[in-house]
């Protein structure tokens, strides 16, 4: 079983520390190299990291695999307050990622525009959600919930793509698992 992507993406970097108890390799790809993309095309049509490929099945995008992986190894599921958590890790997740490519397309993403407006007014309703789960305890099993929203919180750092250091559950909630080992052991920096 092999797990396919960047070392930089939240997406793949949930999924390595989610899978640090599952045998696994990890072949490194770089989504803006052209050689990589060409491996992409041929086994990911979506053109987008992770995807697993466990024998002659490759399946595409970080929820399925963690979908897949908890059907095959009978791993314990989210309950559906943890599912919605996720939801809200993801929107604003997937959200940041397209506002960091067309940053990096020398688009201005700050401009009062309405597409901007609506992710920013998102990331503000989101991030303060998610500082609210965290101050209830909702956060405090190490479940795959609670990974992704330390990669999440750790990709902004890293890319400088939201300031949530005035939500202190969510800072008090990184600095306390940015020290485990598989956390350190998948740092891109
Ligand atoms: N829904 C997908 C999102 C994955 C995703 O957006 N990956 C980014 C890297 S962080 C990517 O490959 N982007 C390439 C592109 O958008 O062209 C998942 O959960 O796996």
């Amino acid at each position: 079983m092999k797990l396919i992507g960047s070392t930089t993406s939240p997406y793949v970097r949930r999924l390595r520390i989610w899978m640090s108890d599952i045998e696994h390799g990890f072949e490194q790809v770089d989504i803006f190299n052209s050689a990589d993309r060409a491996r992409l095309v041929t086994s990911n049509p979506t053109l987008k990291v992770p995807m697993l490929e466990d024998g002659k099945r490759t399946i595409f995008d970080s929820g399925a695999i963690y979908r897949y992986l908890t059907k095959k190894l009978s791993k314990q599921e989210l309950s559906w307050e943890q599912t919605n958590l996720l939801t809200l890790i993801d929107s604003a997740n997937d959200s940041l990622v397209q506002i960091f490519l067309l940053s990096r397309s020398d688009i201005d993403t700050s401009a009062d525009k309405l597409y901007f407006r609506l992710q920013r007014e998102r990331f503000d309703v989101i991030f303060a959600e998610l500082n609210k789960a965290a101050e209830e305890g909702q956060f405090e099993e190490w479940n795959y919930a609670t990974i992704s929203l330390f990669c999440l919180l750790d990709w902004v750092s890293f890319r400088e793509r939201y300031d949530y250091s005035s939500l202190s559950a969510l800072v008090d909630f990184h600095n306390a698992t940015k020290e485990r080992q598989e956390v350190r052991a998948t740092d891109p920096r």
